[in-house]
């Protein structure tokens, strides 16, 4: 039933609770009312819905098209385009990332259906990456500008499925930039050398995530959560000892988009050079370079 629609801002940052809209068989207009409250607040709650499963991905397909999982498998969840997280198993998201970061086409929005919660703890936290790079150093804005990262899904055991894209990626709808780097996916500055490139990683994710940048929410049974994976990263409280499970409709997304061209070579060296070459080789691997070996360090015999 749709009552009168309110709309409570939770943080100056972002999100915001909406209550008066039913998510069951939402309409054109609905939609586009999601659509652009999603641009002005880019994590949106909608408490009580209590959404089946059929009719999450049913709402999910009216942004776009769905992948459960590229990588991990499913066997908790009936539906083929539903991927549950479960603590029972080890499914508590407890670092920060942006969904499907790893691939050339990361995920655009994802669709959060809580189903089992704990009665404290396990809040998600949000944080928008708008604003953080917005309150960058000029000078660091500008280098970031300049720059790529390579993101892989090492989490889920394949480093050799990656990507690369820039690390300010340009909204495709709002044309703001953000920083589009992550402590869970981001492996590397692609410009820089490995000692310098984690550094700007470490100090970019701890800026992130600073709480002028976040909204925390605390979940209740069948509350829905809309994001836009391209502006904001999130992060899950594992401060819990109790089950909790909630189920994910992912709507896949475009090509970030820098709005300049990197500014400098990639920082790789294809001789081996001494043991921080190691720090390389994934690199040169994912931009096809190859790699030579120094073949006098090596036992006769000994693979490649
Ligand atoms: O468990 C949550 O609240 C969020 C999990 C997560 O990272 C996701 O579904 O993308
Ligand atoms: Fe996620």
């Amino acid at each position: 039933m749709n009552t009168k629609l309110s709309i409570e801002r939770l943080t100056v940052a972002l999100g915001a609770e909406v209550r008066g809209m039913s998510l069951r068989n939402v309409d054109a207009d609905q939609i586009e009312t999601i659509k652009s409250l999603l641009l002005e607040h880019q994590v949106l709650f909608f408490p009580e819905q209590y959404l089946d499963i059929d009719t999450h991905v049913a709402l999910g397909e009216h942004f776009g098209p769905l992948d459960a999982h590229p990588n991990l498998e499913n066997p908790f969840t009936q539906h083929p385009q539903v991927f549950e997280l479960a603590a029972s198993h080890g499914g508590v998201a407890d670092e920060w990332h942006s969904d499907i970061s790893f691939s050339p086409e990361p995920a655009m929005m994802s669709i959060l259906n809580m189903i089992e919660c704990p009665a404290v703890g396990g809040d998600t936290m949000w944080a928008n990456t708008t604003a953080a790079y917005d309150a960058l150093s000029a000078p660091l804005r500008d280098l970031c500008d300049g720059l790529t990262a390579l993101h892989d899904a090492t989490p889920h055991g394949k480093p050799e499925t990656n990507a690369i894209h820039p690390v300010v990626r340009a909204h495709p709808e709002t044309g703001r930039k953000s920083l589009f780097v992550n402590e869970h996916f981001t492996r590397r500055i692609v410009e820089l050398s490995h000692e310098e490139s984690e550094l700007l990683l470490g100090y970019l994710a701890r800026w992130i995530a600073q709480p002028r940048f976040c909204v925390r929410y605390r979940w209740l049974k069948g509350a829905i959560a809309i994001w836009d994976n391209r502006c904001t990263q999130h992060f899950v409280v594992g401060d819990f000892g109790e089950q909790r499970i909630i189920q994910r409709v992912t709507v896949m997304g475009d090509k970030p988009e820098s709005m300049e061209a990197p500014r400098w070579k990639p920082y790789t060296r294809q001789e081996v050079v001494g043991a921080t070459s190691r720090y390389d080789q994934q690199l040169n691997e994912a931009l096809g370079r190859e790699v030579r070996t120094l073949e006098s360090n090596r036992k006769p015999g000994a693979g490649s």
